[in-house]
């Protein structure tokens, strides 16, 4: 299998580590895509997933599979105890329900924020994206106060809960756990007085999975083109 992706960003970082809690990171080729280069914006990756986002996983077979989700879901599955998106029916149904809140209201927020309200990934990307900065800006801006609502939710559940969807690591603690990734490189990291959120936050960290996964860090040619 191979993995299109690239290091140090947060979607991909969730299925690096989806990929070290599943022991599979040593046997799967990852494949660099050039972000900032909008190499996901040619034709030749577009084939690979229509959306121009990253990450997608390429079996054996060579189906593309993209979505972290789906991509988390089928390597979850591959050894018959997929403890990350549910064994049972309860389960599955509240690590869903939590994944999705996870996304819509933080990391994908997040990240409209951070495409639209900001240079974003600079130059390059800017000709993907409406000429009408004033728009961008303002649905970027109301995105922000979504992942900061999203922030106090999250606090929330986890003062009387272990993890996000309830007593054990799940595909939604991997989705929170990379919204609070990408908020603070945007910038917007505001969860000051979160002591639930904060406390989960450290405990997850030190997960190995989280801790060890490869490559977590932007390579430092694309810290030097995002101005850092
Ligand atoms: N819904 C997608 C989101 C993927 C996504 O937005 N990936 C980012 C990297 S963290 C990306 O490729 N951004 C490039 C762009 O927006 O042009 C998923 O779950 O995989």
């Amino acid at each position: 299998m191979k993995i299109f992706d690239r290091p140090g960003f947060p979607n991909p970082a969730r299925i690096r580590i989806v990929l070290a809690e599943k022991g599979l990171d040593q046997q799967i080729e990852f494949v660099s895509v050039d972000l900032i280069g909008a190499e996901h914006k040619q034709a030749e990756f577009l084939a690979k997933n229509p959306s121009g986002v990253l990450p997608v996983l390429q079996l054996d077979d060579g189906t593309y599979i993209s979505e972290s989700t789906a991509i988390t879901e089928y390597l979850d599955n591959l050894d018959g105890n997929p403890r990350l998106t549910g064994r049972t029916p309860k389960e599955k149904a509240m690590i869903h329900m939590m994944q999705r809140r996870a996304e819509a209201d933080l990391l994908d927020a997040v990240g409209i924020y951070f495409h639209h309200a900001t240079p974003g990934l600079g130059a390059a990307l800017q000709a993907f994206k409406s000429p009408d900065w004033e728009s961008r800006r303002q649905w970027g801006e109301r995105q922000r106060e979504v992942a900061l609502n999203g922030m106090r939710y999250f606090d929330t559940v986890l003062t009387s809960s272990p993890f996000v969807a309830g007593d054990t690591f799940s595909l939604a603690d991997i989705t929170v756990f990379a919204g609070l990734m990408f908020a603070d490189v945007a910038g917007i990291s505001s969860t000051d007085g979160y002591a639930a959120l904060n406390a989960w936050r450290a405990k997850v960290a030190e997960i190995p999975s989280v801790k060890n996964r490869s490559g977590q860090q932007f390579e430092p040619d694309d810290l030097r083109r995002l101005g850092f």
